[in-house]
């Protein structure tokens, strides 16, 4: 199915007791589509809804049903997302979880600013119903082109965090590194290469821009398997991030990495209270004195949303 039926939320948006998403148009082609056990006219049932929840399906008309789940925002998106794979689509202008939007980009940017993990996020997504009416589209089509293209995919990162993996040998600080930066103790730390077994994953607020950061094993020749496997997820984390800190002590260079990566690098020089590196490195830190650290976020922030990207004036795709 199909355009024969579409739903709208019924309930505001929000965490709640109970959502009703209504679904108007050929209710046994939606049954028979989504896998919901059919109910009969003017009857209701407790129902399963895709595996995400359970709850009340009514039928109040022959054309009408009403799915009743519980209202946390992300059993109803995860419903009406199955619901748009079903091929139930959203009904038109106005479907919204965002009652007191005026518009389907007022919804949108409500939406976004819900989900935003980055402060930075709030007064950009703010201004662009206005930015979005000053470009002649107060009400833009969903697959309207984006007025700021270029930097559309950087901001986004403002909305979903962008993954940052710190990776380099054995023993040189990454671990003191991740502490500095997030200002509190998340991560083991030791004089012993392999304190880092499994790598530590935390949300960091780095200059503005709140990203998933993976602090990893150190890379070394290890006859321990598992540590061999730590080594292994480490790479692979290494090969999805959108960003990594190739982190090495300022008195011996950092490994190349092998194969090269497509993401950005940042070679990162470690522990300088030591000494001046030998080689080029784009941040210089000593953790446990702050030296660095906020220079080392703000540069992190402004590789993966350069600042031309925050301060660009015109209207910006989120959605
Ligand atoms: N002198 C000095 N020592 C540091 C500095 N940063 C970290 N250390 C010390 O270096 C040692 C290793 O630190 P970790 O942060 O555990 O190093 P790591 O790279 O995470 O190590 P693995 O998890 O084994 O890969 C510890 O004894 C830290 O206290 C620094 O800036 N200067
Ligand atoms: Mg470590």
């Amino acid at each position: 199915m199909t355009a024969r039926a579409c739903w709208s939320l019924r309930t505001p948006g929000g965490p709640g007791a109970i959502a009703i998403i209504e679904i108007e148009g050929d209710a046994e082609a939606f049954f028979a589509s989504t896998g919901i056990a059919r109910v009969a006219v003017g009857r209701f049932g407790l129902r399963d809804f895709f595996g995400i929840d359970r709850g009340v399906a009514a039928r109040p008309g022959e054309r009408t049903v009403q799915l009743m789940p519980h209202a946390g925002t992300r059993v109803v998106r995860a419903i009406c997302d199955a619901l748009a794979s079903a091929g139930v689509r959203e009904r038109d202008g106005g479907v919204s979880m965002y009652p007191e939007a005026a518009t389907a980009l007022e919804a949108r940017m409500l939406d976004a600013l819900a989900r935003a993990a980055s402060p930075l996020a709030i007064d950009l997504l703010a201004d662009q119903p206005r930015r979005w009416a000053e470009a002649g589209l107060a009400d833009p089509p969903e697959d309207a082109p984006a007025p700021d293209a270029a930097h559309s995919g950087a901001l986004s990162r403002l909305i979903t965090p962008p993954l940052v993996a710190a990776i380099g040998p054995a023993n040189v600080g990454k671990s003191t590194l991740l502490n500095a930066l997030a200002g509190r103790s998340v991560a083991l730390v030791a004089d012993e290469p392999g304190t880092t077994r499994d790598h530590v994953g935390v949300l960091l607020d780095l200059a503005g821009l709140v990203v998933r950061y993976a602090d990893c094993p150190g890379l070394r020749e290890s006859d321990n398997r598992a540590e061999r496997e730590a080594v292994e997820i480490a790479l692979a984390i290494v090969r999805s991030a959108d960003l990594v800190l190739l982190c090495g002590d300022a008195g011996a260079p950092p490994p190349p990495l092998d194969p090269p990566l497509s993401a950005g690098v940042i070679r990162v020089a470690l522990r300088t209270d030591r000494g001046r590196p030998a080689w080029p490195a784009d941040a210089e830190v000593c953790a446990p004195r702050g030296e660095g650290v906020h220079a080392l976020a703000a540069l992190v922030r402004e590789r993966l949303v350069p600042r031309s990207a925050i301060d660009d004036p015109r209207a910006w795709k989120f959605w």
